[in-house]
């Protein structure tokens, strides 16, 4: 009896608290203005209003957790603020650091005895979907909701902002000079051999197949004979399909057909025309309005170039070869034994081809970016308006850091964009890269026009309803400072990816007939969306080359010109209607100003009928209205968008022409199976 007294007693006291920290409710949704002022990130010395409701409670005191990451230094520093009652709402104004970092935050509040987090809700890193937005109430400390903080100097290229840019690989865009093709009789290029055995092949004709490596044992060693002359003769058609900067995977002196490994960075390959025929494009595109970005390889080099030699092949003498090369410091050797085996240096992903460079080495610096003739200002002096950069997270903060001071220096014009297929937020803080190849951007796009899921050797890509899409569309918006969005490379799909169309293609299709509408619907967002819509040289041709199991190299088929050799029908012949389509996309992308420069705002995500539909508006542009029906039915769809356009205001479909009137605030929209609309006023 006196035990249970006691027990009774304790209760009494205990179970208030108790039960108010059970009914707690709290909440805060970092896509909300009134949970988070501004939205996104933020600039060094600016600020941002936080703010958490909490009801069911009296909290003794909420707290916010704020951890700032330096990426550089890879360093952590943990602070607390108190936030200040209003009604239900706490809050807190953050000062943003006077260094560009990423903050990440979390509100702790203490109800009676106990202790309450709110956080963020993402499971893995790849979890756009939650990313960002609301998080989840928890007893134990939560994982924050990141905040990034931008340099407040922090420029883009304006040239690259919104730009149609346009992704070739080389050898198998279009064969402009036969002469210089490897191992092609009578050719001035000669028929090299490489990695001592590999000996190259040539594609007699341009529409044929690819060599299948799975079934040769051998890769990267059949070539087409693509090469400069060849994107120089098909500028006109570039620029007709409204291309504004084409990215040209490695052109450098290499030693396979994709020229990842290169051989000398100061020399335009032979059999691409070699340095006359770069000197001769450069030329061309400048005149004809286009920009060209070239492949900065600078991760590794190949085993059989000049400064490795490997295979002794040069007069001097390489890394590989002596400890007195003069290039023996610029790579990573684990043994003294020379010459060097595969067993005695790093090479990429374990590859004894690729040698990993020494990014520590001054040396390895000055001979990329910093000297008076470094790889960098080399072909800058030359013509090249900016880089892709290989690999980049494979190189650490400090040399992006570095390189960015560098480069932007000497040719400040310059674009310097990251392959990096995660979150890219910590090499965009204003002081390393612009912007990145944005493959968040692909999976959130490529599962929305999906229905089912998609999975590969290079990804998984779930589908996605409207409200997926919209949430990890956001997440990434949130993450990376507007200048660098503006710069993004949205694609669909890549050199390192299978064909877009490829992935399209779902169970119960009709032939490729879904595909090209789901190609269209994406492409249609692509070119209606914040940042620069990436086109991977054929897409928009429809070119229909299906992966055998992995992508490469099944993804990098001859363009199907008909007017090469071969027979067009190998991998097209080249959908006109898509060209079309696509051609229509750059039109409308270039004549209204908004989808360059707008703002973006979801008007409608609907998961019950597969619509999303958005605006791009602001800075006296007129006013677009984009909407998307995934669904596999037609749908008619009301918008509402009073706040853009008056009643009365007729709007026009600039993809298929049909008008309808604003009414009610509202206007009505009629939409195909897997179709969408790009409304505005004529
Ligand atoms: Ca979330
Ligand atoms: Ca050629
Ligand atoms: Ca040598």
């Amino acid at each position: 009896m006196k035990k249970l007294a006691f027990v009774f007693l304790l209760a009494v006291c205990v179970l208030p608290a108790q039960a108010e920290a059970a009914n707690a409710r709290l909440f805060h949704d970092t896509f909300d203005v009134r949970y988070r002022s501004p939205g996104g990130a933020v600039a060094t010395g600016g600020s941002v209003r936080l703010r958490l409701r909490v009801i069911g409670a009296r909290p003794k005191s909420v707290t916010l957790r704020v951890d700032r990451g330096d990426p550089a230094a890879d360093t952590q520093l943990r602070s607390f603020l108190p936030l200040h009652r209003a009604g239900n709402f706490w809050s807190v104004t953050l000062g943003a650091p006077a260094k560009p970092a990423i903050l990440t935050y979390a509100f702790r509040v203490r109800v009676g005895s106990r202790t309450l987090w709110y956080g963020d809700d993402f499971g893995a890193a790849d979890d756009d979907v939650h990313q960002g937005g609301t998080g989840v109430q928890s007893a134990l400390a939560a994982q924050g909701f990141q905040l990034t903080v931008y340099g407040a100097r922090f420029t883009t290229p304006s040239w690259l902002q919104g730009a149609v840019v346009y992704s070739i690989f080389p050898d198998r865009f279009r064969n402009g000079d036969l002469a210089s093709d490897y191992c092609r009789a009578g050719s001035t290029s000669g028929c090299p051999s490489f990695y001592a055995s590999i000996q190259a092949q040539i594609h007699q004709t341009w529409n044929e197949r690819m060599e299948d490596p799975h079934s040769t044992g051998v890769f990267n060693r059949d070539f087409f004979g693509g090469d400069l002359e060849g994107i120089q003769e098909k500028l006109g058609y570039l620029k007709a399909l409204g291309v504004d900067a084409i990215w040209m995977t490695p052109i450098f002196k290499a030693r396979s057909n994709h020229r990842y490994d290169t051989e000398d960075y100061h020399h335009v390959d032979a059999g691409l025309g070699g340095d006359p025929a770069f000197a001769s494009l450069a030329t061309a595109a400048k005149a004809q309005g286009i920009r060209l970005l070239l492949d900065g390889v600078f991760n590794h080099a190949s085993s059989d170039s000049l400064y490795f030699d490997r295979y002794h092949r040069y007069a001097s003498v390489g890394a590989c070869e002596s400890p007195d090369s003069p290039w023996r410091s610029w790579f990573r050797f684990t043994t003294n034994t020379t010459p060097c085996g595969s067993d005695d240096y790093v090479g990429w992903a374990s590859l004894d081809t690729l040698p990993v460079f020494e990014h520590g080495s001054a040396a390895v610096r000055d001979f990329f970016y910093r000297g008076s003739d470094s790889v960098v200002r080399h072909w800058s002096e030359r013509g090249a308006d900016g880089w892709r950069l290989d690999a980049a997270d494979q190189l650490n903060h400090a040399w992006w850091r570095d390189f960015r001071s560098a480069v932007k220096s000497y040719a400040p014009d310059s674009a310097v964009v990251g392959e990096i297929w995660p979150d890219a937020s910590e090499y965009l803080l204003g002081n390393e890269l612009d912007s990145v190849m944005n493959y968040r951007f692909r999976r959130a796009v490529d599962g929305f026009v999906r229905a089912t899921d998609w999975s590969d050797p290079t990804g998984r890509i779930p589908t996605r309803t409207p409200t997926q899409l919209d949430r990890s569309l956001q997440a990434v918006r949130e993450d990376y400072p507007p200048q660098a969005s503006a710069a993004a490379f949205n694609l669909l799909d890549s050199h390192d990816t299978n064909r877009a169309l490829f992935v399209f293609t779902e169970p119960g299709d009709d032939g490729l007939t879904q595909a090209r509408d789901r190609l269209r619907l994406a492409a249609l967002l692509q070119f209606t969306y914040v940042g620069a819509p990436m086109i991977y040289y054929g897409d928009e041709a429809a070119i229909n080359a299906p992966g055998i199991g992995v992508a490469d190299p099944f993804n990098r088929a001859p363009y199907p010109w008909a007017d090469a050799s071969g027979d067009p029908s190998t991998y097209g012949p080249a959908d006109t209607s898509m060209i079309a389509f696509y051609t229509k996309l750059s039109r409308i992308r270039h004549e209204l100003l908004a989808l360059r420069t707008g703002t973006f705002d979801k008007v409608l995500a609907s998961d019950a009928t597969g619509i999303y539909a958005f605006t791009r508006a602001g800075g006296g542009a007129k006013p677009v209205v984009v909407a998307l029906n995934k669904s596999g039915s037609p749908r008619d769809v009301v918008l509402r968008i009073g706040r853009f356009y008056p009643d009365g205001t007729v709007l026009e479909d600039r993809i298929t022409g049909t008008t309808s009137t604003v009414g009610g605030g509202t206007v009505r929209v009629s939409l195909a199976a897997r179709s969408g609309a790009i409304l505005a006023a004529r």
